[in-house]
Order: structure tokens, then C-alpha cells, then sequence
């Protein structure tokens, strides 16, 4: 069943190239391509005042943009959104820094954006809401007497109960929440934590499915794992040499692919990795780890030191395994080309993908579905990576116990052909069922199901 009305996709930050790349942003284009619709989001530009929508661009759907002023940028993004959210819900309580007035320009912001989308709204127009930044969105837009389908996916883990009292007011989250007719999560255990902080409020009744009543409203909570473009990877992979890598012939090739995050398990990975190392029976081939980590959020507090530690590990681990033909961990901080990115993954003997924390990790599905069939790579994987739930050709590991990674990752690289070989198809089976067009499709079929709610 379609919706008749356009889609009304909102998101963080609006991509501004005509054609935009990466999965999900190629994804959400697609969508409203074929729908018709408008995209709203910040423009990532500072202005003096709050203003308008600006339109950026039209075509088969419009994009408008909205411009944050500086106060907005730090209490809103650094400040409440990353400083509170993005740690409480990758279970990091330690790093949270609760400021009341940065909690108030959050909700200043989603109240203004409310606002600017109500402005737009026409009645049958569905709008699907993204990630942390927006929680208390749909609840503003109620506010304002909007009745339209509401659809809000968490891009992020959702916080188990026992952590939401880290936030000022544990009830805030249901509240919040409950503005939305559908919420997307990206695992099951997302879902069970949902419910759970639900079953603990007096007035929420949980029915079956995922479906449930909160005082007046009634909603449904789903898993809908977020997945990549398929073909468009390996694709990319089969065209692309990574270029000249400078290993010494017969050094194999271990990979890590993160934003600089301390939710990444990055000081775990390079801990492990060295541990490996230490292992190495005399003769055993050489492994370097390419280690790709450009910075991001460097203006939050707890992002700040991250850099440095991981600088410090890789010239120790280096300075004791080094050679003069072999450097151990090469560690690079840049933004690399999606091409050149999926030459990588193609050419790397193993993937290290171990956060701590992590809603579903793309990267884990970028580098299986780069592999060469005939002689496929290994993924090692943290079981706290949303993809653990679905990847069951991974070796999994717990990214705390750094020397079980260490066996994992010899394990991995001494792995036959046949077990590589098999792991990999059930891992690309589970791709292609459920790629990013899988995604958006059932996420908006689900949404397009709930049934109108009415708004005094
Ligand atoms: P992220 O935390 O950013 O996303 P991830 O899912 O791994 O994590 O996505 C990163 C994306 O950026 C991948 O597509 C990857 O290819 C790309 N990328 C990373 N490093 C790069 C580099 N150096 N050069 C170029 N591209 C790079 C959040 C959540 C995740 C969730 C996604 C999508 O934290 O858990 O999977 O959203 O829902």
C-alpha cells in the first residue's frame, strides 16, 4: 500500500551535490526520486539569525535547507546531541557532559525545525525523521496539531534501561518517542531495549509485534537493519586497484575502516593487533594493518584525545616489530574516495571491524560485498556491532578481550579457502535480502500501514 502524499525525508545534514554518493544518502535519493518529495536538513553553514527553509535545490523532489547559528551548532550538535546522546547511547555514561542550557537549545532547535516542516506540510505527506539529533521532533510537530504519519529511525544502539537514567529526566525518551507513529531500529536488541524502557512506564501497554500504546498514542516499534547498495560495491571493487601499497611481497593485508570514535574499539584493535603480533610463530608471513581514521567531531571534549593515544600505540607496536621493509600498523587520517575505499576492501586479506559500540557498521557489509568470490577476505567481528545479529559468516569476537582477538585474528588469516569461501555466501545471501532498497522500502510500506492519527 503507497502513501498518496510526497515523503518528507529529514536528516542531519543535507547533501548539496546533484547527485549525491555513499549508501544511505544514495538510498534516501532514490526514494524520493521515485516518489516526489522534499528533503530537509542543515546546511553545515553558521548564520547570524535563525531564518527560513532555503530551497537548494528541485528537481524530481526539492531540498531545503536551514542554516544552524553558532550557539545552535554548539548547544544542539556539539553540545547535547554528541556531548550527551551519541555517548549515553553507545553506553559510554563516563563521557557525558550535561550542561541544561545545551538540553534547551536541543529542544529550541527541534522546536524550530518543527516549525519550518509544518510550514510545508501538506495533509496525506509522510515524513521520516533520522537519527539522534531529532528525538523530540515528531513530539514538536504533534504540538503543532500535525496528524500525518510520522516515522522516526534510530541510526545509533538504543540505550538500555538501566542506562536512560543517565539522561536529566529518564522519562523523556518515551515521551519523545511517542510522537512518532513507527520507530525504525536497527537490531533486534534495539528493540527489546525500547520496549523494555516502555514496560517500565505506567501508563504504556505493550502489545504484540512490536506494537504499543503510550497514554493517547499508539505506535510500533520495529528492526529494520539498515544494508548497503550491493552491486554498486562490488562493482566499484572489481574496478578499482587500490593503488600502489607499498607492502613487501607476500605481507598480508589486514584492514580497519572507522570515523575516529572512541565508540570504534580503535585502542582495543590496535592493542590485539600487537598482541598478534608478540604471537607469531618465527617464519610466519608478515601482516600490516591499514588503518584508516579520518577525525570527526573534533570540537567534542572526549573526541580530543583519541588521536593521540592511537599515535602513541602504533609507534610502540611499530617501533618493536618494525623492519626496514615492514611497518605493522600504517595509520592513515584521511577521507578516502568510495572507489579507492572498495579496491581496499577487495584487496585486504581480513577486515577488523570491532567497536564497542555501534548501530549496525557499515563497513562490516562494504568489505564482504567487495570480496572476490574465489578468494574471499575474512571479516573479524565484534559481537556489539548491530551487524552481529545478522553476519553470521564473521568470526566474532569481543573487542574487551584483546587477546582472543588476537587468536581471531591469527585464526582468520591462516582460514582456508572452503570455510572462507562458505562464510562468504551466506554473508552476500543476507546482503542482497536485505540491501538499502530492501530498507527504505519496508520502512516506508510499514509506515505507509499505521493508521492516521487524529489530532485534537
Ligand atoms: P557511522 O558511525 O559513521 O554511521 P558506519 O556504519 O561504519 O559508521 O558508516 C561509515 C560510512 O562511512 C561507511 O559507508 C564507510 O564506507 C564510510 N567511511 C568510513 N571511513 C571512511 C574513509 N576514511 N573514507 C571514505 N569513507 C569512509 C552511523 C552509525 C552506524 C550505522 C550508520 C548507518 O554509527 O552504526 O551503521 O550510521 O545507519
Amino acid at each position: 500500500m503507497a502513501a498518496e502524499g510526497r515523503l518528507i525525508v529529514v536528516s542531519n545534514r543535507i547533501p548539496t551535490e546533484a547527485t549525491p554518493s555513499g549508501g544511505l544518502v544514495v538510498a534516501l535519493h532514490q526514494a524520493l526520486t521515485g516518489r516526489g518529495g522534499v528533503w530537509i536538513g542543515s546546511s553545515g553553514e553558521l548564520a547570524e539569525a535563525p531564518g527560513p527553509l532555503r530551497r537548494i535545490a528541485s528537481g524530481a523532489y526539492e531540498r531545503f535547507a536551514f542554516d544552524l547559528t553558532e550557539a545552535e551548532h554548539e548547544g544542539f550538535y556539539l553540545g547535547y546531541a554528541n556531548s550527551v546522546l551519541w555517548p549515553l547511547f553507545h553506553r559510554r555514561a563516563d563521557l557525558i557532559d550535561v550542561q541544561e542550557a545545551e538540553r534547551q537549545v536541543y529542544l529550541d532547535v527541534n522546536d524550530r525545525v518543527a516549525e519550518l516542516i509544518a510550514g510545508i506540510l501538506e495533509p496525506g505527506d509522510m515524513v521520516w525523521i533520522h537519527d539522534y539529533h531529532f528525538l523530540p521532533l515528531g513530539q514538536a510537530l504533534r504540538r503543532r496539531g500535525v496528524g500525518n504519519r510520522l516515522g522516526f529511525f534510530l541510526h545509533i544502539p538504543f540505550p538500555a534501561p538501566s542506562d536512560a537514567p543517565a539522561l536529566p529526566d529518564r522519562r523523556v525518551l518515551p515521551e519523545w518517542l511517542a510522537g512518532y507513529d513507527l520507530i525504525g531500529l536497527q537490531a533486534s536488541r534495539d528493540v527489546r531495549n525500547c520496549i523494555d524502557l516502555y514496560g517500565k512506564e505506567p501508563t504504556a501497554e505493550i502489545g504484540s509485534n512490536g506494537r504499543l500504546r503510550f497514554g493517547d498514542r499508539r505506535l510500533e516499534v520495529g528492526a529494520f537493519p539498515i544494508g548497503i547498495d550491493v552491486d554498486a560495491i562490488r562493482d566499484a571493487a572489481e574496478a578499482t586497484e587500490p593503488g600502489a601499497l607499498m607492502l613487501a611481497p607476500g605481507t598480508r593485508l589486514a584492514l580497519g575502516v572507522d570515523r575516529l570514535d572512541y565508540s570504534k574499539g580503535l585502542p582495543q584493535r590496535f592493542d590485539a593487533f600487537g598482541k598478534y603480533l608478540g604471537a607469531r610463530e618465527p617464519g610466519e608471513l608478515r601482516t600490516t594493518l591499514l588503518q584508516i581514521a579520518p577525525p570527526s567531531r573534533e570540537d567534542v571534549e572526549a573526541y580530543k584525545d583519541i588521536r593521540h593515544q592511537l599515535e602513541s600505540m602504533a609507534g610502540s607496536v611499530n617501533g618493536e616489530h618494525a623492519a626496514l621493509d615492514w611497518t605493522p600498523i600504517r595509520y592513515i587520517r584521511r577521507q578516502l574516495p568510495r572507489d579507492v575505499l572498495a579496491g581496499l576492501y577487495r584487496r585486504a586479506d581480513l577486515c577488523l571491524v570491532t567497536p564497542l559500540a555501534d548501530g549496525m557498521n557499515l563497513v562490516a557489509k562494504e568489505y564482504v560485498a567487495a570480496q572476490d568470490g574465489a578468494d574471499p577476505g575474512v571479516l573479524i567481528l565484534s559481537h556489539f556491532a548491530g551487524a552481529a545479529e545478522q553476519l553470521d559468516g564473521a568470526v566474532m569476537v569481543n573487542p574487551y578481550d584483546t587477546e582472543r582477538m588476537a587468536k581471531a585474528i591469527r585464526d582468520g588469516l591462516a582460514m582456508s579457502l572452503g570455510d572462507r569461501q562458505a562464510r562468504y555466501l551466506s554473508m552476500m545471501q543476507t546482503l542482497r535480502e536485505t540491501d538499502i532498497y530492501w530498507w527504505t522500502d519496508t520502512f516506508l510500506d510499514r509506515l505507509a500501514r499505521r493508521p492516521l492519527v487524529r489530532v485534537a
